[in-house]
């Protein structure tokens, strides 16, 4: 059976550190998809198409099935957290930290910590392994500025070099997680595909 297998992938860092090793297993797209405007694109393989979302919707494309397999941050599967997904193999791309951070001169005061961050699942999931209650505020953004405003005491987000932390006068405390990009598979393709995306898997495996 011929079917074509399409992969999901985010703009950005992720893309970037992707494209070289999908060229090193032999896939390379007919057009830039930093330059293109085009949300599906076709690659030197025939069977073979990527689709451009945003990074928080590679599980959720994956998962029903709108594209077989996908690339995503160990961050957002952790927030997606399906039990519809395979999660073969860590790339070992696109690296950094989940940390909880706090300002420079941060003092300790009476009642709930209150938390903000962009991951609230894995958030909770955190304090709550400790038994501290804290409450927890959502923001889709700019975090390290919750602390500078008096919105939250502390903040939960990736680390790479540390500066946009030091930046905003925040020191990291604690790693919550060491994250990666993971190539994630729809379960129902992984029986249907199976072989196409085994090959994909194990192509990748030897140069990861
Ligand atoms: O940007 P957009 O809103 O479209 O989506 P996104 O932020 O989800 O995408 P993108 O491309 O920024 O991030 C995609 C994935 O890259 C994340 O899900 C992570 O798995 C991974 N990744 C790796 C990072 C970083 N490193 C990283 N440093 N994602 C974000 N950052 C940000 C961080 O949030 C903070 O603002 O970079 C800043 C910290 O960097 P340093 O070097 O100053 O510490
Ligand atoms: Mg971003």
């Amino acid at each position: 059976m011929t079917s074509s297998l399409t992969i999901a992938i985010s703009k950005g860092r992720i893309l970037d550190d992707t494209l070289p090793l999908l060229e090193k297993v032999g896939i390379v797209p007919e057009e830039n998809p930093d330059k293109s405007r085009k949300l599906i694109l076709g690659t030197n393989q025939p069977d073979i198409n990527l689709i451009i979302v945003r990074a928080t919707d590679v599980p959720t494309y994956v998962e029903y099935g709108g594209a077989d397999v996908g690339i995503a941050g160990k961050d957002i599967l952790l927030e997606h957290d399906s039990s519809e997904l395979y999660e073969p193999l860590d790339l070992g791309i696109a690296k950094c930290r989940l940390m909880l951070a706090e300002l420079v001169q941060y003092k300790t005061r009476n009642g709930r910590l209150r938390v903000a961050t962009k991951y609230t699942r894995t958030t909770r999931k955190y304090f709550t392994e400790q038994g501290i209650q804290v409450e927890i505020i959502k923001l889709y953004g700019s975090m390290e500025l919750a602390p500078v405003l008096g919105l939250a005491d502390k903040i939960v987000d990736l680390v790479d070099t540390g500066n946009t932390l030091k930046a905003n006068g925040l020191k990291a405390t604690d790693t919550i997680c060491e994250i990666s990009s993971r190539l994630i598979v729809n379960k129902a393709a992984m029986k249907i595909k199976r072989d196409k995306i085994k090959q994909l898997i194990s192509s990748l495996e030897k140069i990861v």
